[in-house]
């Protein structure tokens, strides 16, 4: 008899923690992709400290669905493009802001 309630329970609790593992372990909303660290690998072009902007050659960016481009982004901190110059290949991270992307961090 003891041995059936014990099951019973872990039926039950099996069922009630199955819904919460599922939700996790999906990637549901967009909001949770966008959130994961986008990486690039670009050359730079130009650079334009007065606007906060970076001209980047960049590779394929399969984690936003990129072809290969010539463009402009905008870097979070101004500090960022001391570290430089053109010529230069880097490696590259976004994240979202607004309907754009800016660099969060840029490095040789
Ligand atoms: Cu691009």
């Amino acid at each position: 008899m003891k041995k059936i309630i014990t099951s019973v329970f872990v039926l039950i609790a099996s069922a009630i923690a199955i819904p919460g593992f599922t939700m996790d372990d999906m990637p549901m909303s967009s909001e949770k992709v966008s959130e994961k660290v986008i990486t690039g690998k670009g050359k730079v072009m130009s650079i334009n400290k007065s606007t906060n902007q970076i001209r980047l050659k960049h590779e394929p960016i399969p984690a936003l669905n990129w072809p290969a481009m010539n463009m402009e982004f905008k870097v979070k901190e101004k500090a960022l493009l001391d570290k430089v110059k053109i010529g230069d290949n880097v490696t590259f991270t976004l994240a979202p802001s607004g309907q754009d992307y800016v660099i969060t961090s840029l490095k040789q």
